[in-house]
């Protein structure tokens, strides 16, 4: 089937149509909005459908019906609020083949990472239904006799979800699957370059919900108006706002929240690294290194970004990497033999292009790729630079598909590289040598959130808390105990006892 012939049966039979309402309430009702804006395939340019422009009544309306039904999710028990995620779960099942195909027609991604994608999210679920029989509290020890102290956690409120375009579903998922269980209920304000697969996602999500009762538990805010993030962050109803973009937009999200004691999560840039030294297996480092770097074109926050590499080994992987570059096949998302597709519009297409042309005037050497592709589409080559960490292009994140490599003597050099950057997400050493490899996890080794041995930087698994230090926001979502995000935590105490020990030995007797 040719691309065009898919994306019309995709589209259709995941119930979107040429033109797509602005915003859903959770409870099956659809809002028009004013205006519209373009859902457009970055991989042809061309449009795929138009979307409602959300504005401030069908925010109103959104956030309202996630606040009245909070009032009666968070009386549901945990177990049974898994089990509506547990269906959701397997909705997604079904339909991962077209969903997976949306979000490579959406985004550009190739098939398999859109289909991987799907699966992020249907791990999440099974993740989230497991969690929902275990949202432990401890009980703890009174300095008092005949007193109990316990720790229970809470629903938070209405979660409000700022994804990017980059993980159009997944990490929705990773935040709402979790904030379901917790008891939450979740305004979703996802990209304006991703809108369409959002729309399916809801639509899914309605027919789950009317089964179980948890209408308007999710509901969805489309808007391509900077302000509607703004508006999310300002707004007192909103208990927690769960961020995913660059940093300086994470910046002003965080300020917002906190001027009115909200909560925040943050998931902002990356400029992850790995670093191969002397000892590593070149032949494991290296689809690693190119899948870092060259998967999803760039555009994760977990990319492959810089590269770290002992002396004695730089030539000989700097000359396999260029061969690996010249073999990526660029194209067609949908096609199954390529490795990369586009970029998601025109201005990645420009920011690509000035930071080569940044970096090469500054000194770097350009070993592969280094140029846009003339075709219809946002394509750029694959692009290998020799760089400095300390430029300034180096030092930020451009969402392309740019590597810049460097060479080091020794391992405490090495580190000093790796750490010498702003953001904080995501970090990888291929080395045999055991003293390295636990000194790269260890308190003076890699300063990230996520670090891996003889592995890539991107790809994490959902099991693991997700996010990162420094301008990166330091959030943790996902897995481990990330769900104690999106609830708030009661300390008790009950005295069954007969009189009133006062804590801290304080005596205060009443005659
Ligand atoms: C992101 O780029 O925002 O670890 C998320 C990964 C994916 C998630 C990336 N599981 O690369």
């Amino acid at each position: 089937m040719s691309h065009e012939a898919l994306a019309e049966s995709v589209l259709s039979r995941l119930g979107l149509s040429e033109a797509n309402p602005a915003a859903a309430t959770g409870d099956g009702h659809w809002l028009r909005g004013s205006g519209s804006f373009a859902a457009e395939d970055p991989s042809s340019a061309r449009l795929l459908a138009r979307v409602g422009r959300g504005t401030a009544p069908e925010y109103d309306a959104v956030v309202a019906a996630a606040q009245a039904a909070f009032g009666r999710w968070r009386e549901v028990p945990a177990p049974r609020r898994g089990l509506f995620v547990r269906d959701l779960g397997d909705e997604l099942r079904r339909q991962k083949d077209d969903l997976g195909t949306l979000v490579a027609l959406e985004v550009g991604k190739i098939k398999a990472e859109g289909d991987g994608e799907i699966q992020e999210m249907i791990d999440v679920a099974d993740f989230a239904v497991g969690l929902s029989r275990q949202l432990y509290g401890l009980t703890l020890a009174s300095e008092r006799p005949h007193h109990r102290m316990m720790e229970q956690w809470h629903p938070l409120g209405v979660a409000g979800i700022i994804t990017s375009f980059n993980f159009p579903a997944a990490v929705w998922a990773w935040n709402a699957f979790i904030a379901a269980v917790c008891g939450d209920t979740v305004v979703w304000k996802p990209s304006p370059k991703a809108p369409l697969t959002a729309i399916a996602l809801q639509r899914i999500a309605d027919r789950v919900a009317a089964y179980h009762g948890a209408e308007s538990v999710f509901t969805l805010f489309l808007s391509d108006e900077a302000a509607a993030g703004a508006r999310l962050a300002a707004d007192p109803r909103v208990a927690l706002v769960s961020f995913t973009g660059s940093s300086n937009a994470g910046r002003q999200v965080s300020q917002t929240v906190a001027g009115r004691f909200g909560r925040c999560l943050l998931e902002c840039s990356g400029n992850n690294a790995a670093i191969v030294d002397e000892t590593a297996d070149l032949d494991l480092a290296l689809p690693a290194i190119v899948f870092g770097a060259v998967g999803t074109a760039g555009q994760r926050c977990t990319s492959t970004r810089r590269l770290i590499v002992h002396e004695s080994r730089f030539e000989e992987l700097a000359a396999r990497l260029v061969d690996a570059y010249t073999q990526v096949r660029v194209g067609d998302p949908l096609d199954a033999a390529t490795l990369m597709g586009p970029l998601i519009d025109p201005r990645a297409v420009e920011a690509f292009t000035a930071t080569v042309t940044e970096t090469r005037r500054l000194g770097g050497q350009v070993l592969a790729g280094g140029s846009r592709l003339t075709r219809p589409g946002h394509f750029v080559a694959p692009t290998l630079m020799r760089a400095d960490n300390s430029w300034p292009s180096v030092q930020r994140e451009t969402f392309a598909p740019i590597l810049y490599v460097m060479r080091y003597r020794d391992f405490d050099n090495a580190l000093a590289l790796h750490n010498a950057a702003r953001q904080g997400l995501s970090s990888a050493l291929f080395t045999l040598d055991m003293r390295n490899a636990e000194r790269f996890l260890s308190a003076v080794g890699s300063d990230c959130g996520i670090a891996n041995v003889n592995l890539g930087t991107s790809g994490a698994e959902i099991g693991g808390a997700f996010g990162g230090e420094k301008e990166t926001g330091g959030g943790r979502e996902a897995g481990s105990d990330a769900w104690k995000n999106y609830m708030r935590r009661q300390t008790n105490t009950v005295n069954w006892g007969t009189t009133l020990p006062l804590a801290q030995g304080i005596r205060f007797d009443l005659h």
